[in-house]
């Protein structure tokens, strides 16, 4: 009987587990920007279902930024929206697999959520699904 729970509770951990994970299968991919020989930083962002690739970017403050985003083939719909007011940026662009480029100025350092703000009637947001990712400007 003493067995039988504690493979029980065993298994419920291990569901438990498996839940999270799929609920969450978000994993870092970091880049950092260059800045090219015209002062500008640039960065390829691809979306998809349902992940941004990269999703931790990394930029300098009072820098422009043009950031060129772009779809993977595919049927569902993504944008890429990133509202950092305080930080001098507002973006939010439907995806296409024609590269659009997204351009702006950090003016303070800090983290900024982006995110894909799709969310299909009775299901999980994109978001939640994974596509999110984080802006980080830097010194
Ligand atoms: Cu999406």
């Amino acid at each position: 009987m003493k067995r039988f729970t504690i493979i029980s509770g065993l298994l419920l951990a291990l569901a438990a587990g498996i839940a999270a994970a799929a609920e969450e299968g978000w994993v870092e991919k970091r880049a950092v920007a260059t800045v090219g020989s015209d002062g500008v930083q640039r960065m390829e962002i691809t979306g998809g279902d349902f992940y941004f690739d990269p999703n931790v970017i990394v930029v300098k403050v009072n820098v422009p930024v043009e950031l060129t985003v772009k779809k993977v083939r595919g049927i569902v719909p993504h944008d890429f929206t990133l509202k950092a007011p305080e930080a001098g940026i507002d973006v939010a662009v439907k995806l296409s697999s024609d590269p659009q480029v997204v351009k702006f100025t950090p003016t303070k350092t800090g983290s900024y959520a982006f995110e894909c703000t799709k969310k299909p009637w009775f299901f999980k947001s994109h978001k939640d699904r994974g596509m999110h990712g984080t802006l980080e400007v830097v010194e």
